[in-house]
């Protein structure tokens, strides 16, 4: 089994640290993104949304994280996704809600035209737009997230248990750390941070991306 990845790569974070979590026997293939890589051939072929992370499973290609994860889960039988009809189901709810709801406005709008100059809007006016739109949205899951999906007392997304949701979500919120977010609002957030990065393998997989974090230390970004 391969994994066509960038370390830094939202998508790819939360795929690696599963696989490096469960001990699950798989071969890295760097993309690099910084030298557009996922644009040119080999890779543009074998993968023609031109995007990290791609699973092959000897042959069988899968691609958005969401989905590589649920496969993995499933194919090596683990708990991080439960069997349970309705266990199954909040956890499905979780990961399509941080992919479109939270994501959208936290990831598109705020995180991503402040650092990539692909994300930048055409106009300034434009572009400050987009970031305000962005804040605004991404506050508003926030709460969501803080205070109803996690609430004061729960260590994970789903419950009491580590889910694949938990994995999933820790790419995307972390992904706040590139400007500087530190979620001093959010304590039941910054919890559930605290409790993934407690993690065996959490360092060693998100070294690369806290290097490119600590790069951005110095520079002004709009926050949440
Ligand atoms: N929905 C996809 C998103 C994949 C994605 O956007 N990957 C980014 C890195 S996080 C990428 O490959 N970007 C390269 C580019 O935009 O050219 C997933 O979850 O896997």
């Amino acid at each position: 089994m391969k994994l066509y990845m960038h370390p830094v790569s939202t998508g790819t974070r939360p795929v690696r640290l599963f696989i490096a979590e469960n001990n699950i026997p798989c071969e890295e293939v760097m993309v690099d993104l910084m030298t557009g890589a996922q644009r040119q051939e080999p890779y543009a072929s074998l993968n023609p949304s031109k995007l990290v992370p791609m699973l092959d499973d000897e042959g069988f290609r899968l691609t958005e994280s969401s989905a590589i994860l649920k496969y993995l889960a499933d194919k090596y039988e683990l708990p991080s996704y439960p069997r349970d009809l309705q266990q199954r189901a909040r956890v499905n709810e979780v990961m399509d809600w941080l992919n479109t709801q939270f994501y959208r406005d936290f990831g598109y709008n705020l995180v991503y035209p402040q650092l990539f100059p692909h994300h930048k809007r055409r106009s300034k006016e434009a572009h400050a737009g987009c970031i305000e739109w962005g804040k605004s949205g991404a506050r508003r899951w926030l709460e969501v997230l803080d205070q109803h999906i996690l609430g004061a007392d729960k260590a994970w997304l789903c419950g009491d248990t580590l889910t694949i949701a938990d994995y999933y979500g820790s790419g995307i919120v972390s992904l706040g750390e590139l400007i500087g977010c530190d979620f001093s609002d959010y304590p039941n957030i910054q919890r559930w941070l605290g409790n993934m990065k407690r993690l065996r393998t959490w360092g060693s997989v998100n070294e690369v991306f806290d290097g490119f974090a600590a790069g951005n230390r110095d520079k002004e970004f709009v926050r949440v």
